[in-house]
């Protein structure tokens, strides 16, 4: 094939008046449309002077626009690298200088805050906003309808997505055409996606769960979305009843649940709801079928590795499981010591091998060869274990890793940045149960000696520094912090005190 991706998510729907997408303002776009404007922005990017396997850097919000920017990477053999849009300047300024994009695509917003760092590094800035207007779709409107499809194979790089990591320092895992491709395939024969789908799409496009998950299974189905700017209760509720299925991350399901309207005559012409990214309750799994007669079903993945396992669709949803296998894809528990493969089901570290396995970080060839072993499997980071069906439980993280709400947040950045503030001698940052997100950020903080820390003053001290999400949503003061014989934080002891720090506060 020419360009597999292009070819096989988008091209045959070129000049299609099948739906597409709707928006929250109504409007709506079929596939032929979001094309004609790909295409555009395709020509765009090669008047910008993109070159094959230059990258873009997106930090944009939820719109058609912001989508058609992938498709036209894709069709132009650019690189797309989408950024959160939560993180600050200073987290941009990090990503542009290792992405080194030959454009950054902006919020209008952030278009002051960026341009002396684009100039720093000769990247040319331009805007995109909410509602698909700004300077580069006016650069676009001059441009025709046509683009040449560029050349690509199967192992050309067709994105990469920024994961932090236990050091501290983000990673692009690169991302090529052939684990966006044989996944999202895998996806749409194991969930039974077809052109008659509605997809509730509520998600973030910046992040694997939205962007390669949702909606390269809807471009491959030929199905339809329902694209929210992000995940709010009402429109959902108002939204179910046109919808076949939604995506979510657990904070989805609790605050649904959370709801009285949500019944089963809500969501009885959705035929299935899926969840990820984070471990799902099994108490939010009975809740949400007591309340709708669905199970949800339950799948595993990651950045560097798409999607891996997932609940079946036909047989039995196992609470508390991440299914299977995905087609093609290959998991193995080993020994967390010695690294060889469990032969019972005891619990390991679970590795991954497959299409689906990126091809390594950005920049960072010793930091790849550290996570694959050398028979090319992939180290997670999770344990896991299988029971005697075959279904995989997630029972832990080996990396020191919160996930709030679906976002990872890598506690080493946040105390690398609490310890450079004046009054702190040391910290550490820990993520206990959180009601709404699962876990929350606590930042565990030890004072030089002779001061008096101010937690507020602190909080405002970081307040720029990282994405909102990432900032400790309540900071503590000890006088020391537990540590082991070989001098290391104990944070189990941490995570244990502290249990119940969200809770009283709400109570
Ligand atoms: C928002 N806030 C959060 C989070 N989101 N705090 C902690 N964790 C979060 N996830 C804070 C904001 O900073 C703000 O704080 C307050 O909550 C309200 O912000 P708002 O924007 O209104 O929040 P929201 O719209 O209610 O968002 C919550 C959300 C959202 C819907 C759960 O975080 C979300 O869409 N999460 C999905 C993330 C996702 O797509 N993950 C997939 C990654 P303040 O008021 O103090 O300023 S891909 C992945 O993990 C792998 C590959 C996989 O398997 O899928
Ligand atoms: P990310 O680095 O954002 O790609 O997040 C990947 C991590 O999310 C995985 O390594 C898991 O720890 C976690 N994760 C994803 N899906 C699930 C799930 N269904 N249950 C538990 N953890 C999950």
């Amino acid at each position: 094939m020419l360009n597999p991706l292009y070819q096989s998510f988008f091209e045959r729907h070129r000049n299609s008046d099948a739906l597409l997408m709707i928006q929250e303002n109504g409007s709506h776009f079929s596939y032929g449309d979001f094309l004609d404007i790909a295409a555009r922005f395709a020509n765009t990017l090669v008047t910008c002077g993109m070159k094959l396997g230059d990258r873009v850097l997106l930090q944009v919000p939820k719109s058609a626009e912001a989508l058609a920017v992938y498709a036209a990477c894709v069709q132009s053999g650019s690189v797309m690298v989408p950024l959160n849009t939560g993180y600050t300047v200073d987290e941009v300024n990090y990503f542009v200088g290792d992405a080194k994009p030959k454009l950054v695509i902006c919020n209008p917003k952030n278009r002051d805050g960026l341009q002396s760092i684009c100039e720093n590094h000769s990247a040319q800035l331009e805007t995109l906003d909410s509602v698909g207007e700004g300077s580069f779709t006016s650069l676009a409107a001059q441009q025709p309808m046509d683009f040449q499809t560029v050349e690509r194979s199967l192992d050309d790089l067709a994105a990469f997505l920024y994961t932090s990591g236990t050091t501290g320092r983000s990673k692009g895992a690169m991302l090529s055409q052939r684990n966006l491709l044989s996944n999202a395939q895998a996806l749409v024969e194991t969930w039974n996606f077809t052109s008659s789908d509605v997809l509730f799409h509520a998600l973030p496009i910046f992040h694997t769960h939205g962007l390669f998950v949702a909606s390269n299974v809807t471009f491959l189905a030929g199905s339809s979305m329902i694209f929210m700017p992000s995940f709010k209760v009402q429109q959902a509720i108002e939204h179910f009843p046109r919808a076949t299925t939604m995506m979510g991350v657990p904070t989805f399901y609790t605050r649904l649940l959370d709801d009285a309207r949500l019944n089963r005559d809500l969501v009885q012409h959705m035929r299935l709801f899926i969840s990820g990214s984070a471990p799902l309750l099994a108490e939010t799994h009975v809740a949400f079928e007591e309340r709708t007669g669905h199970r949800i079903l339950e799948r595993y993945g990651m950045t560097e590795t798409n999607m891996i396992t997932s609940n079946p669709y036909d047989g039995e949803r196992r609470a508390g499981t991440v299914g299977h296998p995905l087609p093609g894809v290959e998991i193995r528990i080993t020994n967390q010591e010695t690294a060889v493969p469990n032969t019972a089901s005891e619990i390991g570290m679970i590795e991954v091998k497959g299409p689906n396995v990126f091809t390594g970080y950005w920049n960072m060839p010793e930091k790849t060869a550290e996570e694959f072993r050398e028979d090319g499997f992939f180290i997670t980071g999770d344990l896991g274990q299988l029971d005697e069906a075959g279904y995989l439980q997630i029972v832990g993280r080996s990396k020191d890793l919160i996930i709030s709400g679906g976002y990872n947040i890598y506690p080493k950045e946040i105390e690398l940045l609490l310890d450079e503030q004046e009054d702190v001698l040391e910290s550490a940052v820990i993520g206990v149960p959180h009601p709404e997100f699962g876990e929350g950020v606590v930042g565990v903080l030890v004072a030089k000696p002779g001061v008096n820390l101010d937690s507020e003053a602190l909080s405002a001290a970081i307040h720029s520094k990282i994405a909102r999400f990432k900032q400790p949503k309540q900071l503590f003061v000890l006088p020391k912090l537990p540590r082991n014989t070989m001098g290391k934080v104990q944070k189990n002891i941490l995570r244990e005190y502290f249990a119940q720090a969200f809770r009283t506060k709400l109570d």
